[in-house]
């Protein structure tokens, strides 16, 4: 449920000294996140003005022609923006470590999230889903069970809808997908229930290091709501709170609440001494998508769902769009489009799931990562590797010629280097363990980019 805006207004107050008459708040960043904050301000009452670096950011004309008077500042973040304001809510893509940005905390400017205005605002509860992979799956799941338990449930966050443009949904139950950098500028949140799925390296190029980074994470579980800890994680596991309700899950561990088990030779997703469903009938690939699995149930249990719902749910669960997708398989090789994979703890996953070796595509921008992660697996289980993009020199270093690996300018021609590599029976696979922004628009182009050059393969 949403609390009116008096309810609001006095919760704003009380967590941020955020007030409708004296506070001036920036919003920093004209992104889908800026434009929802700039929404939300507007409704309630309170001034406020937005800047972005950019000269041109691109919602800016559609933004004008529903709010003509907001103030704006483009093109650089000018300090004379920010010493008027007294709090700033700062976009995830924009990092804290902005001049203008330090500055205006250093003279005592507040920083509130969309998430914090978002947890100010409601009083249903929340599911938080974070971690360095599986997030998306993971939250579209739990929201999937949520439905199928029918109850009336918003999805949203770092997917895709901002967290604020859900509060249009009179919910009864929030799933949100939060990154590090939502969570990072967030304090007022207090999930009924939360995950951090995973921590491997990502984004090392906006946080000092893998510690940091995992603190970050850790942020999700503030407040008094039951933590979903992952056994598998060196990192997570460590987050165990014996002092809060937590449900543990494990593909390796049968202590766990949530774990695996093979009853006469089938294989099951357990709770307790309770088997929930064969792990056959997830109808996904790969041994992380069962971890998703038992996460989800695990958050769905917490927030009272039944178990009938769930398992229904995860059964007609066929994943999303850029995760170990099928795209086709051409004169007895089958292609794989895994694009989302943007970091090495993903790639390395993916790689996992196969019995045989296979033929890997990946390159792109590493943020930061060490590239050296990769080698033992690409050793393993890769037939030979096809390079593209900016750091495809870093992940050649690595492989130190443990394997074949080819260069290709695009993916045009890395598909048509596979192809010819490829012998009936191989799967290729796209998994390129970084982000792909210095190439395509995202990674949906990316994968888009190869599947459209895998199916001209079949002219
Ligand atoms: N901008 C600046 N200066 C900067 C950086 C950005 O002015 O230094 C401006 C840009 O010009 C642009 C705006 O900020 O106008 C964009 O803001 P943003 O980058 O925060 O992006 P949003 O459109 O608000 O989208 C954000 C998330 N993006 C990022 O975290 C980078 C979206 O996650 C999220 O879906 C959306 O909020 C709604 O919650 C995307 C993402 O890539 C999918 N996330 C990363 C990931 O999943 O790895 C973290
Ligand atoms: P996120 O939202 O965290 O990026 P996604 O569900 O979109 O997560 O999946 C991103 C990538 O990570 C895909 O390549 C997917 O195959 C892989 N992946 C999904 N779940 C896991 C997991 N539990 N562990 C490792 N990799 C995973």
């Amino acid at each position: 449920m949403i609390m009116d805006n008096i309810a609001i207004l006095k919760s704003l107050e009380e967590h941020f000294n955020l007030d409708v008459q004296r506070s001036k708040v920036l919003v920093v960043g004209l992104g889908q996140t800026g434009v929802s904050v700039a929404h939300y301000l507007y409704k309630l009452g309170f001034k406020f003005a937005i800047t972005d670096s950019r000269d041109k950011p691109p919602l800016k004309e559609a933004f004008f022609e529903v709010m003509p008077d907001t103030p704006i500042f483009t093109g650089g973040f000018d300090d004379s923006a920010f010493s008027v304001a007294t709090h700033i809510v700062v976009s995830p893509g924009v990092s804290l470590m902005e001049k203008s940005i330090v500055k205006a905390i250093a003279n005592g400017v507040k920083v509130v999230s969309d998430i914090d205005l978002f947890a100010c605002s409601i009083t249903a509860p929340i599911v938080a889903i974070t971690g360095s992979n599986g997030k998306s799956t993971v939250t579209t799941m739990v929201g999937e069970m949520a439905k199928a338990a029918g109850k009336k449930v918003a999805v949203g966050g770092n997917l895709g809808i901002p967290a604020l443009d859900l509060l249009t949904k009179d919910a009864e139950l929030f799933v949100l997908e939060l990154s590090s950098f939502q969570l990072e500028r967030t304090c007022a949140l207090n999930a009924a229930a939360a995950t951090v799925l995973n921590v491997s390296a990502d984004h090392l190029d906006r946080h000092d290091d893998l510690e940091s980074y995992a603190k970050e994470k850790q942020r999700t579980f503030r407040g008094n709501g039951v933590l979903v800890i992952n056994l598998d994680d060196s990192l997570v596991s460590r987050m165990l709170n014996t002092e809060r309700c937590c449900y543990t899950f494990s593909i390796k561990h049968k202590e766990a609440d949530f774990y695996i088990d093979t009853l006469d030779g089938t294989d099951y997703l357990m709770q307790g001494k309770e088997a929930l469903m064969p792990l056959v009938e997830l109808p996904l690939e790969g041994r992380h998508n069962a971890a998703n699995a038992l996460a989800a149930l695990a958050l769905g249990t917490a927030v009272g769902l039944d178990k009938t719902s769930m398992c229904l749910a995860l059964k007609g669960f066929k994943g999303l769009e850029h995760r170990m997708q099928k795209v086709a398989k051409i004169r007895g090789v089958t292609w794989v489009n895994d694009s989302k994979a943007t970091n090495i703890g993903a790639c390395v996953a993916a790689l996992d799931g196969y019995d045989s070796k296979v033929i890997l595509i990946a390159g792109g921008d590493a943020k930061g990562a060490d590239m050296n992660e990769l080698a033992p697996i690409i050793k393993n289980k890769t037939k030979s590797v096809v390079l593209i993009g900016k750091d495809a020199s870093l992940i050649k270093e690595a492989i130190n010629e443990s394997v074949p690996t080819y260069s290709a300018k695009n993916m045009e021609e890395a598909v048509s280097i596979c192809a010819k590599l490829a012998e009936g029976g191989d799967s290729v696979l796209l998994s390129p363990a970084c982000a792909s922004l210095d190439q395509y628009k995202n990674y949906q182009d990316r994968g888009n980019q190869f599947s459209k050059a895998v199916l001209r393969l079949l002219a």
